[in-house]
């Protein structure tokens, strides 16, 4: 384990506006760690094509219709609502992890949306967005995201990109992803100067921890391998979910993909 006042001090520094919105964590995670999580994924999909189980998980197919496959998982997006199943919730269970947490929310924290992503080969990489966008919560910060590299993330296989610095940005307008066949969720930031950006490339299970102001976007995936990521996004307790479902574009109801999961207490995980 990384060491605890190393990890708070840089977690403290995520917002701060001098400094770049976002932290690298490299090798977080181990191999079998990220092996069991997209084993369970792909398990999952598996089952819900089948039997139409997807174990109260919300699996959204990639809308990108030139995909070449055979197994269910080959069509997947991104699963949300995983959080409580096992290898995620043991990887949340890490006091790295709630070192990392309480030193960016405070003392008590939700885990409130998680997310796997596929991005099997020629999918769609998601538009210049802010987390921020989705989150029409009160407070609307602090609000962070922790995204772990289940493989390998690089240029052709459509690695994160990062505008550092965005995070002292207002949430931007965002209009829908314009691309024909766009994913479920997809909108995009087209005011802003982007050429500042950065490519993030990352090794299996290096963890990135970023505001929810911070812009980014990822590529398509344009390799013959998957480039999978596990994402989840953290509140204070007590944050009110101001419940506009952005996502499909209804209003006035709760977000589907969201899951408000009571994570850690006083400072001590649940
Ligand atoms: O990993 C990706 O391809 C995009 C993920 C992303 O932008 C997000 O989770 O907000």
């Amino acid at each position: 384990m990384t060491d605890p006042a190393l990890l708070n001090d840089l977690a403290h520094t995520l917002r701060q506006s001098h400094a770049p919105g976002y932290q690298l964590f490299e090798r977080f995670a181990d191999e079998q760690t990220c092996k069991d999580m997209l084993d369970d994924m792909v398990e999952l999909a598996r089952r819900a094509a089948a039997e139409g189980d997807a174990g109260g998980t919300l699996v959204a197919p990639e809308q990108q219709q030139d995909l070449n496959g055979e197994q269910p998982e080959d069509f997947v997006s991104k699963i949300f609502r995983v959080q409580r199943r096992e290898p995620f919730l043991r990887f949340l269970q890490r006091d790295d992890v709630c070192h990392l947490l309480t030193a960016a929310l405070g003392p008590d924290v939700d885990c409130f949306l998680s997310q796997f992503i596929f991005k099997n080969p020629g999918a769609r990489g998601q538009p210049w967005h802010q987390d921020a966008f989705y989150f029409p919560f009160k407070p609307a910060r602090p609000v962070v995201a922790l995204w772990l590299a289940i493989t390998e993330a690089t240029l052709e296989n459509g690695c994160l990109h990062i505008l550092p610095g965005s995070q002292n940005e207002p949430v931007h307008t965002h209009v829908p992803d314009r691309r024909e066949n766009a994913n479920y969720g997809y909108v995009e930031i087209v005011d802003h100067d982007m050429s500042a950006s950065q490519p993030c490339l990352l090794q299996t299970g290096d963890l990135l921890m970023f505001d929810s102001h911070l812009m980014h976007r990822s590529t398509d995936n344009v390799s013959n391998g998957i480039r999978a990521a596990m994402v989840w996004h953290f509140a204070r307790a007590g944050t009110e979910d101001l419940g506009q479902d952005l996502g499909s574009g209804k209003r006035g109801g709760p977000s589907p993909v969201n899951d408000w999961m009571p994570l850690i207490r006083n400072g001590e995980t649940l």
